[in-house]
């Protein structure tokens, strides 16, 4: 199983200046040539830049200290030398960057593209020419160089996603991330089967598109760490819209929507105001007695599915959509 990392410790040097160049003019018939040795080239940046095709932190458990590159040294006819690469760190929408230090939040990378200078290189020494003067034609000084800012930093990924699902184990989130999306998740007849978040990318036509987010189940209790806790709820904490799913061939399926409810409350109030998604699910499961307390319990916000079967789906996508965009119309952020 592919391990989901979404919390990790990292050093970061950016490059050291060049150091200045010590040099004389030594052309044929100018004898006593002044100075020429040109200054040390800046120290590469340590940036940080988001890559959509990333999703998890993973590759920084591999690799724990990251260093740009140096400045090259001053050469003579007072030409400088080279600048020290800037590196650039992939890492994937949703990270956040913070001081090890002070705790202090450095950035937020959300968007594809979008990127951040976390460590600038130092600057280049200055070559001798800098130092000639009334009384000392031949300098043979020159400065070393600056070094390049360092930091530990913690990276912490909090998915990106439009939509979270969130409910009890075994209610079907993953059978309905699969149905929808283009993520296999891992679906399972016990509780507990989903560990690691898993994020599909709901593909309605070319142009509309959003991403939802399958968490691990939540139990009452939760938030005093039963079953897996809620540390997962950080991955959601970002959605527009939530959406329950509810197993309706359970006969404690309205219990289990309360205890959710105060589940979410005791980790985030705010993730209360969000708008929201009832799905009925396992529809196809119901006897005719079931099947009409669930008819009698839809509404606009409330759909009957089937995940597994394949009922009503497009009907709960469509309603999603509908959500995002009327969201998008509060908060101004439009849906991938
Ligand atoms: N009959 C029926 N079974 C379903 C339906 N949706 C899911 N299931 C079954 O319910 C079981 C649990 O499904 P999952 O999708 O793994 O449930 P989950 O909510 O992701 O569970 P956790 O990852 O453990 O939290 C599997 O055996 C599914 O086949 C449905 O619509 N009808
Ligand atoms: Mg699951």
């Amino acid at each position: 199983m592919q391990r989901f990392v979404d919390l990790c410790e990292i050093f970061v040097l950016a490059g050291h200046g060049g150091p200045g160049k010590i040099g004389f003019r030594t052309e044929k018939f100018i004898p006593k040539g002044g100075p020429d040795g040109g200054d040390g080239g800046k120290g590469g940046d340590v940036v940080f830049v988001v890559d959509t095709n990333l999703n998890t932190l993973r590759d920084f458990t591999y690799r724990l200290k990251y260093h740009a590159e140096d400045g090259a040294q001053g050469e003579s006819g007072l030409r400088s030398g080279k600048g020290g690469d800037n590196l650039r760190i992939k890492v994937p929408p949703g990270t956040l960057i913070r001081d090890k230090d002070t705790g202090d939040l450095i950035c937020d990378l959300e968007k594809e593209g979008e990127e951040y200078i976390v460590c600038k290189g130092g600057k280049g020494g200055r070559g001798n020419n800098h130092f000639k003067s009334a009384t000392n034609q031949t300098p043979r000084r020159a400065d070393t160089g600056m070094p390049g800012e360092e930091r530990h930093l913690i990276l912490e990924l909090k998915l990106v996603a439009d939509v979270g699902l969130v409910g009890y184990p075994n209610a079907g989130k993953s059978t309905f991330l699969a149905a929808v999306s283009d993520a296999k998740p891992k679906i399972a007849s016990y509780p507990f089967t989903t560990l690691t978040p898993n994020l599909g990318v709901v593909r309605r036509d070319d142009w509309q598109t959003f991403t939802v987010a399958d968490i691990p189940g939540i139990i009452e209790g939760a938030s005093m760490g039963k079953g897996l806790g809620l540390q997962f709820l950080r991955h959601i904490q970002r959605v527009r819209v939530l959406c329950f799913i509810l197993d309706a061939s359970d006969p404690n399926y309205e219990v289990q929507f309360t205890s959710l409810k105060q589940e979410l409350l005791a980790y985030d109030p705010t993730l209360l105001n969000r708008s929201e998604l009832v799905l009925f699910n396992k529809l196809d499961a119901l006897d005719e007695e079931g099947r009409a307390e669930i008819d009698a319990a839809v509404n606009k916000d409330m759909i009957a599915i089937s995940a597994l079967e394949k009922i009503n789906i497009d009907v709960a996508v469509a309603r999603l959509w509908d959500k995002l965009l009327e969201s998008k119309l509060d908060s101004d952020v439009a849906p991938e």
